[in-house]
């Protein structure tokens, strides 16, 4: 009966795992200079630091030049469709919640086919840590608009300019109630391979977004390191309003951890569930409905 049915659990001996590692042997295919470098290398940092079993860990993506992102990493990997990232990264945690899950991906994967995921995976409290690379625009397919560009900006899909109001992703997160909620600089390796693992740690959904220039459809290397600040030492990452008011902040891009609270999780709150109901099964739900 599938109520009762008991997973294997495996033990494996603690290893002193490098960064190497955790390398799977597949080279990147990322244009030279691409942000997403500093990502993965700051990942891989991270994953090392905190000695997480390769066999425990499961990296989810969509599709875009971040979504290659699993390919990279010696662990479970699943680069499924364009934006699908959360979804699927949620039915993983929920079958095996002993892994560490990470999903990753890019600001259209997130923001544009995504969108109707991100608040879902947020407010369920889904415990996985979602990483975006934000490069403010589609690189894969060669430079569209996507919703983190600024207005105006021109390019051979957007001649004369767009005209839309970008969207804000720390905002989002922040209001619809992810309880870990960062941001990152691919071009700052130390202060991201804290977040990351901060990320990883933090039991809940973790909402970093990582600055990650495309330089091939959009360097925007120079606009970040100009604008680019750590979070003032005052700013007390259990205050939702000052998150909200440093991530409303447009002229300067604060870096570091917005917000943190604790709460339970989808997988916990299954759990806690299934405790009051002994019973629970395929056939006591059917017998309930056929009452
Ligand atoms: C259903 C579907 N629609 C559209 C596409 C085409 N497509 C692939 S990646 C992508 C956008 C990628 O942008 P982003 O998520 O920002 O990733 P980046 O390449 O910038 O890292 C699009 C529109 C697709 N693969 N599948
Ligand atoms: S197109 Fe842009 S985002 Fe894609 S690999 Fe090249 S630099 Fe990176
Ligand atoms: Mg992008």
């Amino acid at each position: 009966m599938i109520s009762n049915l008991e997973l294997p659990t495996f033990k494996f001996e603690p290893v002193n795992l490098s960064v190497n590692d955790y390398k799977s042997g597949v080279p990147p295919v990322w244009c030279p200079g691409c942000g997403d470098y500093g990502v993965l290398a700051s990942f891989y940092k991270a994953i090392s630091e905190l000695q997480i079993p390769r066999e425990q860990l499961a990296i989810v993506s969509g599709i875009g030049c971040s979504g290659r992102f699993p390919a990279f990493v010696e662990a479970y990997g699943l680069h499924g469709t364009h934006g699908r990232a959360l979804p699927l990264a949620t039915g993983v945690k929920m079958a095996r919640p002993e892994l560490t899950v990470v999903a990753a991906g890019g600001d259209g994967d997130a923001f544009s086919i995504g969108m109707g995921h991100v608040p879902h995976a947020i407010r369920r409290n889904v415990d996985i840590t979602y990483i975006v690379m934000d490069n403010e625009i589609y690189g894969l397919t060669k430079g569209q608009p996507s919703p983190t560009s600024p207005m105006g900006m021109e390019k051979k899909a957007s001649p004369y300019g767009t005209v839309e109001q970008p969207l804000n992703p720390l905002m989002l997160a922040i209001t619809c109630g992810a309880t870990w909620v960062g941001r990152g600089f691919s071009s700052k390796p130390k202060e991201l391979v804290e977040l990351i693992k901060q990320a990883i740690t933090h039991k809940g959904f973790s909402f970093l977004q990582i600055m990650s220039p495309c330089v091939t459809f959009f360097d925007t290397y120079e606009h970040f390191k100009n604008r680019t600040r750590p979070l003032p030492a005052e700013h007390d990452p259990r205050d939702r309003m000052s998150a909200l008011k440093y991530a409303l902040e447009d002229q300067t891009v604060y870096l570091g951890l917005y917000y943190q609270e604790e709460r339970l999780t989808y997988d916990q709150g299954y759990a806690a569930k299934r405790q009051t109901l002994p019973n629970y099964g395929v056939r006591q739900i059917m017998d309930k409905y056929r009452r």
